[in-house]
């Protein structure tokens, strides 16, 4: 080290977009940060670009060098592609030196299973940490938010920095506290971050919330789809009721930068908005098939995020939608009357089905919490949300204070807030859905989110017939409903004169 070098008191390797902003993040912080690249001219060229920072950035070429560079124990984060590349550098810094009480932390969208292996792996030669990092490029540089997951005992090397670049909140109404820029962050505010438990805990929340997410952003161009059909608005009319919709409970970052993308005009043809010239084929990096993926694995009913995953994938098939719209009949979008009400009702279809999307995720993590042995804080977890991600909206406020209220509640839905919410929308939701089907649109997420809740509101259902029809074909026995949950029953249904007898099978 020279002897203009600090000891650094973290170390950041990957600088791509990313990491270079979190890096940044780190050191207008005020923490001298020591970065690595595989590629060593992109870290040259970042640390002359990034010359005067509070704390001090060292750019490293080797990997002995960086880790001399850091206090000890040694703070790492890593940033680099999901995947076999982890390890490799997991693998690169303990042969450079890497020493037991050495924290390093997986920043990457990295599947959680993974980290739970990467942790045990490792448990002998480092403390493994995978970490949630949501807000994108934006976020990663002035104030994302941090869903940690790792050893307990390590944490506290990691939490001040972790507090210290996350987003804030106005801790009395949980609105982001908005104004970072370079050199300059926010001072003040809760930070949007949180212990949430040992190996993987950090990840799956991180993916729930991207699951959510992309409910949210389905939902909303559902929203948009059935203004723009049902009320033959442009655009820019359409933005200008997202933004009036930013305005009361649907006030969020989604619906902010929606109002922003329906207002723009298309660089290329100025008559044109952009909206109208982008391909409508949705793409996906994963991690909503893989909330979609836990959900069908542990048996939890995330129907909306998983349609909101089919839905991206029908997108996807553009050019088969298009021959299939010239083939398959269907009722044709009409104009609808009423305006002020229709835009009412798909406000509150919104707002339903949105709390249908965080109850799903929620219960979903509830679940993950028995199969995993972690032990979430859900109100914590909704705080954290509340700035820097990508789902930060006012509504997380009132989900943060239903677990307040109850931390043991069974679904956000049965929070006395919600029900009220859910008791004053349903009509709108329900005309809203029924618009959608007349008309021959496709509103999955609507519609799931709507089956959602009075599937979840239903104390009978018709799988009695289910069971039956289970029973009947492969005698897998049920359960009567004027004998105790555990009796299991079969009947000979073909020859139902013989007697219908007990089971200890299910
Ligand atoms: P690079 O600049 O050398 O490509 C995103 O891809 C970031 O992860 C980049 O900083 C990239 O480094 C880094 N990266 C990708 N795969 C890597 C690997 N196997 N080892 C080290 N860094 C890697």
């Amino acid at each position: 080290m020279s002897d203009s070098v600090k000891p650094a008191d973290v170390g950041l390797i990957g600088l791509a977009v990313m990491g270079k902003n979190l890096a940044l993040n780190i050191a207008d912080h005020g923490f001298n940060i020591a970065v690595f690249n595989r590629t060593t001219a992109v870290m040259q060229e970042f640390i002359r670009e990034n010359s005067s920072t509070p704390g001090q950035l060292t750019g490293c070429e080797t990997l002995p060098l960086f880790l001399a560079t850091l206090k000890k124990p040694r703070v790492i984060i890593i940033l680099v592609k999901a995947g076999p590349a982890i390890d490799t550098v997991v693998s690169q810094l303990l042969a450079a030196g890497l020493e037991k009480d050495d924290l390093v932390i997986d920043a990457g969208n990295s599947l959680w299973t993974d980290t739970i292996r990467r942790e045990k792996q490792y448990s002998t030669q480092l403390k493994f940490f995978g970490s949630g990092v949501s807000g994108g490029e934006l976020g990663a540089r002035f104030g994302p938010s941090l869903m940690p997951g790792g050893d307990p005992a390590a944490w506290k090397h990691l939490e001040p920095i972790w507090r210290a670049i996350a987003a804030k909140v106005d801790p009395k109404t949980g609105q982001p506290i908005p104004g970072a820029a370079p050199g300059k962050p926010v001072t003040g505010g809760v930070p949007c971050t949180a212990y949430l438990g040992p190996d993987g805990a950090g990840h799956y929340v991180k993916m729930v919330h991207n699951g959510i997410e992309y409910v949210d952003m389905q939902l909303i161009s559902e929203a948009y789809y059935l203004l723009k059909h049902l009320l033959k608005l442009n655009p820019a009319e359409l933005g200008d009721i997202f933004a009036q919709w930013n305005q009361g409970d649907l006030d969020s970052y989604l619906i902010e930068i929606t109002a922003d993308i329906l207002r723009q005009r298309d660089p290329v043809k100025p008559r044109k908005f952009l909206v109208d010239m982008v391909l409508d084929a949705a793409g996906q990096k994963g991690t909503g098939k893989w909330t979609a993926g836990s959900a069908l694995d542990m048996g939890v009913p995330a129907n909306s995020i998983a349609e909101a995953v089919f839905a991206r994938c029908m997108s996807a098939l553009k050019e088969e939608r298009v021959s299939a719209a010239r083939q398959l009949k269907g009722s044709k979008p009409a104009r609808v009357s009423g305006k002020t009400s229709i835009i009412e009702a798909v406000r509150q279809a919104l707002y339903c089905s949105k709390i249908c999307a965080y109850a799903q995720g929620f219960q979903l993590m509830r679940q993950a919490q028995e199969e995993y042995h972690w032990t979430f804080d859900f109100g914590t977890i909704a705080s954290i949300w509340r700035g820097g991600c990508i789902i930060r909206a006012r509504f997380l406020q009132k989900i943060t204070q239903a677990y307040s209220r109850n931390p043991a509640l069974t679904n956000l839905m049965l929070d006395p807030y919600f029900k009220k919410a859910l008791a004053k929308g349903q009509r709108q939701w329900r005309q809203v859905a029924s618009l959608a089907i007349q008309q021959g649109i496709a509103a999955p997420a609507f519609l799931s989110a709507l089956a959602y809740y009075d599937g979840y509101r239903a104390a009978v259902s018709p799988a009695n017939l289910i069971q039956a029809q289970r029973d009947y074909f492969g005698a897998h026995t049920y359960e009567r409903l004027d004998a105790a949950r555990g009796e299991f029953f079969h009947l000979d249904w073909p020859h139902p004169q013989r007697p219908q007898h007990q089971t200890t099978g299910a």
